[in-house]
């Protein structure tokens, strides 16, 4: 297949990309380097050594068939028209969102940023799509904050619940409702709102991945050559939390719990979330079908008990800090992920095994550790 992998030089995009360049697909990258331009604006680069993007390619020849295009895919739309009628994509995933939650929450141009970022590039894809009278499957990266993390209605299924209307005791299918904690997690929602637009008016055929928090930094495949090293996040904004404390219990930091550490939350490994991109990308919905959801997550934990597990294992305090975000201090969570589970996908649990390997490269790197940039400064 010929797959665009928007936001390819992500976090998530990278090993997506070369995993799917690995199993014989015809990959082209497209991303704007915004995210490497947003960590010298935060004065928080990779953790990890990355390589330009002409290298990471150069080294990727090695791996499969793998192409780069620039592209702003939000401002361009002219240019990522022409990057899709060159490309002629099968599939296309696009992981090219601003996707910090506390970076979208810290002021009136990073909320505008990401609004304007997330929805135009989401809505200029699907759009050119139509002009050049293209189809192909797309995938988009969403995120399990689109639900909430409640389990009022239950464990959460997905994308879609089943109810009885009260008023006409009528049984109907209805898209989950959308409860946002962030401007960022917000952008999904939209999205997803704009995908099942497009899928019911123009016969789009579109999976909607409801991911987890990912955790971890290597694949199989980022370990091969140091050329293809995936970036690594510990700072306050792009940070995630599991990530963090690992990094802040190598530089004896007491680990940032917000509030009481009581918010459950969904977890997948790197390595899982690219194994689930291929899975996905392999399965398209019948066409003139609504969006197709699959929650892309392995396990739930709440945030002491990674604390406690860290603190546990290397001696290191836990801090507790006044939580910077308005969220439930504590909340149960259920997950279905039977979508996935059904077309083979086999989780990878956190272990001591796996957290021994990223304690072992956050550890190489130990003297670049900042402590200055682990604080976040997003208030909400
Ligand atoms: P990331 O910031 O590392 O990668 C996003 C990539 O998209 C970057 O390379 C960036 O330069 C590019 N990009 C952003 N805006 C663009 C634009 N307008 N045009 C072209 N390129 C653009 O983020 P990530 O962690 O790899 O996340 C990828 C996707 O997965 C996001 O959509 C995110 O919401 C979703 N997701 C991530 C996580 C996580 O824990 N990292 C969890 C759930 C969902
Ligand atoms: N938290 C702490 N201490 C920290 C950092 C976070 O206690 O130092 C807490 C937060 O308050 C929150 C939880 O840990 O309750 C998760 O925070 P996070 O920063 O790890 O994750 P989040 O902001 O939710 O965003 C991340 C990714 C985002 C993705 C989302 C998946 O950055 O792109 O969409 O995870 S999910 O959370 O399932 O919606």
């Amino acid at each position: 297949m010929k797959v665009a992998v928007l936001g390819g030089d992500g976090f998530c995009g990278w090993p997506s990309a070369l995993q799917l360049a690995s199993e014989g697909h015809k990959v082209t990258v497209v991303d704007n380097l915004s995210r490497r331009q947003i960590s010298e604006k935060l004065s928080a680069p990779s953790l990890t050594p990355i390589r330009p993007i002409q290298d990471r390619i150069a080294a990727a020849k090695n791996i499969g068939e793998i192409a780069f295009e620039y592209c702003d895919i939000a401002r361009d739309y002219d240019g990522f028209k022409r990057v899709l009628a060159t490309v002629q994509p099968d599939v296309v995933v696009h992981f090219a969102e601003q996707r910090s939650a506390p970076y979208s929450m810290l002021s009136s141009s990073e909320r505008t940023y990401t609004v304007d970022n997330n929805v135009s590039g989401t809505n200029n894809l699907m759009s050119a799509l139509v002009d050049l009278q293209l189809r192909p499957h797309i995938v988009h990266l969403g995120t399990m904050g689109v639900y909430g993390y409640n389990d009022d209605f239950g464990e959460i299924p997905e994308g879609y619940l089943d109810i009885e209307v009260l008023q006409t005791q009528k049984k109907v299918t209805i898209p989950y409702p959308g409860n946002p904690g962030s401007i960022y997690h917000l952008t999904k929602v939209l999205d997803h709102q704009l995908m099942q637009f497009y899928a019911k008016n123009w016969g789009f055929q579109i999976t909607d991945l409801h991911q987890g928090i990912v955790w971890g930094t290597d694949t199989e495949l980022t370990k091969s050559d140091p050329a293809l090293m995936n970036r690594f996040d510990y700072d306050g904004e792009y940070g995630t939390v599991l990530n963090r404390m690992i990094s802040q219990a190598q530089i004896g930091f007491p680990l940032t719990v917000y509030g009481s550490g009581g918010q459950s939350r969904a977890f997948i490994h790197i390595q899982d979330t690219a194994r689930c991109v291929s899975l996905a990308a392999h399965n398209p919905p019948e066409a003139g079908q609504p969006v197709q959801v699959f929650n892309q997550v392995a396990e739930v934990h709440t945030v002491s008990d990674l604390a406690d597990m860290i603190s546990s294992k290397t001696g290191t305090k836990i801090g507790y800090l006044d939580n910077p975000r308005k969220e439930a201090a504590q909340n149960s969570l259920r997950v279905s992920n039977e979508g996935l589970r059904s077309l083979g996908f086999e989780p990878i649990r956190l272990t001591d095994n796996l957290m021994g390997e990223i304690e072992e490269t956050v550890g190489k790197y130990a003297d670049k550790l900042d402590k200055d940039v682990i604080l976040s400064n997003a208030r909400w």
